[in-house]
């Protein structure tokens, strides 16, 4: 069918173009035979365009009404998270993570560069996979926890002030890829792969002669959620894609695509099968407690070691293989499976999870005896999430299209009977990579929205050079049928989202005055005997300068100060606004200096007064009628 055609058809039925391109994805190989099923029924072109039309309004978020999910987006290389509203896919904030950000100041504020630590050094980053913490296998709304394949790094979002709290970097491994938390009885781990495999020790004494003889390889990493330390690391063959973690606690399972150890793409495409890594937390903790680790390096980490010797398996892993290079991992809703994503195999392989602890103890001749299933779902499966009604949804790259199937009938398929697990097959745009449905990693998944992040948008939205965005599309599955409601553009690039409930989010409206967040500013404050609420004075340490002011809409408490040139200057800004949204902003003008500072807030920043003269600062949050006029003068006395 033509687009023309599509076109003049979908004006016929009163629906705009970009609303009818929603339903000609479904309806597309249907419509041309003049009528599609729903539910079992058959439906005109017409009903079915009504039925597209209804989820559309569901999707209408009208102006002064609130979404019902908050979304959390990766900003993949633009290292930072994005918060969205869903169905209506407006974007609500940025939390800049692993990135700078001119506005808030991120990477340039003294508070930031704390959490950035010794990464403060690195301006970029690769976040891939945010995760809500979760107490008992539902999300607690605390922490947002999110990787950085780039620079090897975890970060940590606390929820309530929606701001990055901690960043840890991962010793003696590189690129942190797949991330998932401890479900139950809360998140006390954070799981993370590392992708690459290095030599080991790193230091630069194996070179490309000698890498074949070398030892190497990764490692997967737990991080303790509450204090953001690496807990411990397990060595394990072959590399760590994604990731997840079963609802007992007791198991976390990690594909492999390049279980040839190979360092070309065609290496890594040898064998017509790698593997899903199974790992046993309790194991791991008890070898740990009996000493059974090792240390790397300036490393103080225990690593116990995952691999095969001489074909016999560790304590703390199991290696099942399956087909060709999977790629997404993702634990069933109901605690039952394991699901891997073929990616080069037409495949999802279906792990028992209570199959596990048979597998551990030994008692199967041939470790696929725990897959129950290996559903054929079509070309490049990628990630699969769930509708908490027996279904998984899976995106298929290379055939762009989600497809939706019944777990315990590909089962019954694997053991003979003759059924149809393919529900639906739902045409996408264009190669989506995750999927995410609500609420899908926890036990409460909806089955209402869902999300997928598709990778090229081509044509969908107006031309902006050569560089196009993403597509986040947005489809109903709360009837029997998927239903495409909505695209949604995206800058470079999300590769995941989790969607939450808006009640499970709580966040406060000003900032509390004793938030451990500028608990460092505090006590640099204290020591200079400076009372942040009331004091507006320059302290003078040697060539370092500590400036404190107020500020209150729509003025500076301190209009004035004067420096020496070549002075080490910390601005210290105290907000005494108590009003909700009534957020400050520092800037030094010709200084580089900028920074957020909303109700109740002191924010610092440091920079050296290297230029003799008259220089301005201003407020650059818009606060006030008069907010223009919220400004000071810094006077730089002359070196000589
Ligand atoms: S990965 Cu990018 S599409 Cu980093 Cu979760 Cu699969
Ligand atoms: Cu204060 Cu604008
Ligand atoms: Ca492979």
């Amino acid at each position: 069918m033509s687009d023309k055609k599509t076109t003049i058809e979908a004006e016929k039925a009163g629906l705009s173009r970009r609303g009818f391109l929603g339903a000609t994805a479904v309806t597309g190989a249907t419509l041309a035979a003049g009528a599609a099923t729903m539910g079992g029924t058959v439906m005109t072109r017409e009903s079915w365009a009504a039925a597209v039309k209804e989820s559309q309004l569901k999707t209408h978020v009208g102006p002064g009404e609130l979404d019902e999910y908050y979304g959390f987006w990766s900003g993949g290389h633009s290292g930072e998270v994005r918060v969205l509203g869903v169905p209506s896919m407006r974007e609500l904030m940025r939390i800049p993570v692993f990135n700078t950000c001119s506005a808030t100041g991120w990477g340039l504020t003294n508070e930031s560069r704390e959490v950035l630590g010794d990464s403060v050094k690195f301006l970029n980053g690769d976040a891939h996979h945010p995760h809500i913490s979760m107490t008992d296998g539902k999300y607690d709304g605390k922490y947002l926890f999110i990787n950085d394949k780039a620079n090897s790094r975890v970060a940590r979002i606390r929820l309530d002030i929606m701001k990055c709290d901690k960043i840890t970097t991962i010793p003696n491994v590189q690129s942190i890829h797949g991330l998932r938390l401890q479900k139950v009885p809360h998140t006390k781990y954070v799981f993370c792969n590392a992708e690459f495999i290095i030599p080991q020790p790193n230091d630069g004494s194996v070179n490309f002669e000698n890498w074949d003889k070398s030892e190497k390889f990764t490692m997967f990493n737990a991080v303790d959620a509450e204090t953001m330390e690496v807990a411990w690391q397990v060595i394990v063959d072959g590399n760590l894609d994604n990731c997840d973690m079963c609802y007992t606690g007791k198991y976390a399972a990690s594909t492999c695509y390049n279980s040839e150890g190979a360092t070309d793409l065609a290496g890594q495409m040898r064998n017509e099968r790698d593997w899903v890594t199974v790992f046993n937390i309790p194991r791991i903790e008890e070898e740990i407690k009996k000493g059974n680790f090792t240390t790397i390096g300036d490393s103080k980490v225990p690593v116990v070691d995952g691999r095969k010797k001489d074909g016999k398996n560790a304590r703390v892993t199991r290696y099942v293989p399956v087909p060709k290079n999977p790629h997404g991992l993702n634990t069933s809703p109901d605690g039952k499976y394991f699901i891997a994503n073929g990616k080069l195999s037409p495949t999802c392989s279906i792990i028992a999870i209570d199959k596990l602890e048979d597998l551990f103890n030994d008692k199967f001749a041939d470790e696929r005896e725990v897959i129950v299933g290996e559903p054929e779902l079509g070309l490049g499966p990628l990630h699969t999430t769930f509708d908490g009604r027996g279904n998984g949804y899976t995106t298929l790259f290379i055939d762009s299209q989600v497809v939706k199937w019944n777990i315990e009938e590909a089962i019954r398929f694997y053991n003979g009977e003759k059924v149809n697990y393919i529900k639906q097959k739902l045409d996408v745009h264009y190669q989506p990579g995750h999927n995410h449905a609500s609420l899908t990693e926890s036990s409460e998944a909806d089955g209402k929205w869902l999300v997928v992040l598709s990778k090229f948008s081509k044509d969908r939205f107006l031309p902006v050079g050569p560089l196009h965005p993403e597509n986040d599309q947005l489809i109903d599955i709360s009837g029997d049928e998927m239903k495409l409601v909505h695209d949604g553009p995206t800058f470079a690039e999300p590769h995941d989202c989790i969607m939450a409930r808006r009640d499970q989010i709580q966040t406060k409206k000003v900032w509390d005055r004793n938030d451990p967040y500028f608990a460092t500013t505090r006590a640099i404050a204290e020591k200079d005997g400076i009372d942040l609420m009331k004091d507006n004075k320059v302290i003078r340490d040697g060539k370092k300068v500590r400036v404190y002011m107020t500020s209150a809409a729509p003025t500076f408490n301190l209009t004035e100060f004067e420096v020496n040139q070549g002075d080490e200057v910390t601005v210290f800004v105290t907000n005494l606004d108590m009003i909700e949204d009534v957020t400050h902003g520092f800037c030094m003008v010709n200084h580089g200096v900028s920074m957020e500072i909303s109700p109740q807030q002191t924010s610092s920043i440091t920079f050296v007064a290297d230029k003799p003269g008259m220089f301005w600062y201003y407020c650059n949050w818009f606060c006030h009628a008069l907010h223009m006029e919220m400004a000071g003068r810094m006077y730089v006395k002359p070196a000589n």
